[in-house]
């Protein structure tokens, strides 16, 4: 009879990162409620062609022979999803008795597809139904009634209703690294993370650590899958919560002890502008008392104003990323999404006041969007201070939202066709104007006259011979050697602190 103790669960991460705060929160929360051997194994995959390596894969079964997990789990995003299928069946070939749980965003929204793939699947917040569904499964009772779960009995499946989301956050257990119980394949098998494999695999070379404070967003966006989940938790409790200040400390204070590298925080909440300014004021004292390491944030415009990002900015707020997404005719009837040329604007200006580095996502090869539309945000970009960070993302048509619906309904994208992971889940429409996608890249270090000088000759038969060249001879270099400095992240805080202690030595001396 096994306890808490000899029992083994094995969560295997697909969501192509080292520092995932869903599987990491789902296997510190089993560790914490006793079920100390939770392994936890990072596996990367290559966008629309899965796991490519077979040694990987040969390791990967060598690991799980020896841990001999009672429960698999696997955690994954739609972008993953093909790349799970395949290891799903490989998976069942090497441990044909040992219960196969899918879990996170994709079988969440996409429980029918996904369930033929695994044993059983658990959709939402995962803590508490994985627990439970492990404590059920050592015990030898039913699982039957797990709400969140669906699971196949014999040829039948259970659909379990969905529970109501977690209302107190600080219930749960920060994430926390168990150096021991964690994996990453490095030099032909899988090894325990250590410090120097954390800095090696981990975002921006471990020098940045993700976290968040907030769970869920409030708006609808037709293209992002809050909108299926707010749909899905309908009348099911409050969408928005967060944790409170005194338990974001905490982690960050584990951190520091842990990670001494780090040296950018960057909060993952979908909007982190939501919280109010007495809880924003409040978490400025002590983050700048106690933590005091530039952070890094994503806002929503209606949320934010110059009072929040002033706070922010004395707290330590280094960077913000705004979605412009489109032009306004696309954000307003195609994303259904709160956001305007204006205050796009406004914002990107208020950054600007505070010496705030803005990183602006906007969404490219929409078929929706029309010359009009493509040359407006052009417009807008050229309209706010430089440089900026331009984060162009090509429209990926996520399973279930309100967007893929209506494309499917125009005939634009075909149900079979799987649209959504067929090239990785990263979009696979065309630039419909290439030589305006080309002008477009260019808006973050180029002057605005030229920008606009650009629009006027685009048309003309030479012209794009004249734009490519400038991109090419000019703007690449110029973008070239900004990159290699963003992605040096940590030597350009290096250089920023040296800078800073002799600046500091000569005003002593002075
Ligand atoms: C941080 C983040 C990233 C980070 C890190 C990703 C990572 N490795 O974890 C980065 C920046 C790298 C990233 C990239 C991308 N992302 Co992203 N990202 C997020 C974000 C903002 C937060 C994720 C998070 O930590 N959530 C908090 C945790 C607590 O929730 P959770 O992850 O859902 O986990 C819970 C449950 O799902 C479940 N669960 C999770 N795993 C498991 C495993 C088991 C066994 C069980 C039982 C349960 C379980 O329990 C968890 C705890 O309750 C989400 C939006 C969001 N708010 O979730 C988007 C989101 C996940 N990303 C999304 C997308 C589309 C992408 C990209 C494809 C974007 C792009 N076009 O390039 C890339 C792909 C990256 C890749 N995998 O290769 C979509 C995914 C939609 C979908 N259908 O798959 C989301 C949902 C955004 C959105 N609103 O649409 N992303
Ligand atoms: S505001 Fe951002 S996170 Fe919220 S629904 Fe829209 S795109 Fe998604």
């Amino acid at each position: 009879m096994k306890t808490k103790f000899s029992y083994n669960i094995a969560v295997i991460n697909l969501t192509n990162g080292i520092k995932t705060i869903g599987a990491e929160n789902v296997c510190t929360y089993l560790r914490s409620r006793g079920f100390r051997n939770t392994f936890l194994i990072h596996l990367f995959f290559k966008y629309g062609q899965g796991i490519t390596n077979p040694g990987y894969l040969k390791s990967l079964i060598e690991l799980l022979g020896s841990l001999n997990p009672d429960v698999i789990g696997l955690s994954l995003m739609s972008i993953g999803f093909n790349a799970a299928k395949n290891l799903s069946s490989l998976l069942k070939k090497h441990f044909p008795d040992t219960p196969l749980v899918w879990g996170g965003i994709h079988p969440t929204l996409v429980p029918e597809e996904s369930i033929k793939h695994c044993d059983m699947l658990i959709r939402g917040e995962g803590e508490e139904p994985f627990y439970e569904l492990v404590s059920a499964a050592m015990d030898g009772k039913s699982a039957a009634c797990i709400e969140n779960l669906w699971l196949k009995d014999n040829k039948r499946i259970i659909r379990n209703k969905l529970r109501p989301y977690m209302d107190n956050l600080d219930a749960l257990p920060y994430p926390k690294i168990d150096w021991e119980r964690t994996y990453v394949f490095e030099r032909h098998r899988f090894r325990t993370v250590t410090t120097k494999l954390y800095n090696k695999y981990g975002s921006m070379r471990g020098t940045f650590y993700d976290i968040i404070a907030s769970r869920g967003c409030p708006y609808v966006c037709t293209y992002c899958s809050n909108c299926v989940l707010n749909e899905l938790q309908e009348s099911r409790g409050k969408v928005m919560r967060f944790r409170s200040i005194r338990n974001i400390i905490e982690e960050l204070h584990y951190v520091k002890r842990t990670f001494p590298n780090t040296a950018g925080i960057n909060f993952q909440d979908d909007a982190f502008g939501a919280l109010d300014i007495g809880y924003l004021k409040e978490f400025a004292h002590y983050y700048k008392n106690e933590i005091n390491i530039p952070f890094h944030i994503r806002i929503i415009p209606s949320m934010i104003s110059e009072e929040k990002i002033k706070v922010l900015k004395e707290a330590g707020l280094a960077s913000a990323v705004l979605g412009l997404q489109g032009s306004d005719r696309i954000n307003r009837y195609v994303y259904k999404r709160d956001m305007s040329r204006k205050r796009f604007i406004e914002i990107a200006r208020i950054l600007r006041k505070y010496n705030i580095a803005g990183r602006y996502d906007i969404i490219t090869r929409n078929p929706y969007s029309k010359k009009e539309d493509i040359v407006e945000t052009i417009n807008t970009l050229s309209a706010i201070p430089k440089p900026y960070f331009l984060l162009e993302f090509p429209l990926a048509f996520l399973p279930e939202t309100a967007l893929t619906k209506k494309a499917i309904d125009d005939g634009i994208i075909s149900p079979e066709l799987n649209y959504y992971n067929s090239r990785g889940g990263l979009g696979d429409g065309k630039e419909q104007f290439p030589l305006l996608a080309v002008i477009r890249t260019m808006t973050p270090y180029t002057p605005s006259g030229l920008i606009r000088f650009f629009l006027r000759i685009h048309g003309r038969g030479w012209a794009g011979f004249l734009i490519r060249l400038y991109s090419a001879l000019v703007y690449a270099p110029e973008r070239r050697i900004i990159e290699i400095i963003i992605r040096n992240y940590r030597i350009t805080y290096i250089v920023q602190r040296i800078l800073m202690k002799t600046l500091q030595k000569k005003s002593t001396a002075a």
